[in-house]
């Protein structure tokens, strides 16, 4: 199997090589869309440093979710 055919190993090539920042791309496979909701509502609560915490301030909650809103799409 590809690395390129894997989504898993994809996403754990996004984390490790150097993009743009798209904070609000949760789940790390450069597109900011209902994955990365979906994501944040299972962290939904106290959370610190994870990445669903967009804002990092320790919490995963209604404007995390305001920012996965505000940088819908592809990331940069
Ligand atoms: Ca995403
Ligand atoms: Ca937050």
């Amino acid at each position: 199997m590809s690395a390129q055919g894997n989504p898993n190993v994809s996403i754990l090539l996004n984390r490790l090589i150097q993009l743009p920042p798209c904070p609000a791309d949760v789940n790390r496979d450069r597109v900011v869309n209902t994955a990365d909701i979906l994501a944040i509502l299972d962290a939904w609560g106290l959370c610190d440093g994870c990445l669903e915490d967009i804002d990092d301030d320790g919490k995963v909650n209604i404007d995390d979710v305001f920012a996965v809103l505000g940088a819908w799409g592809p990331c940069p």
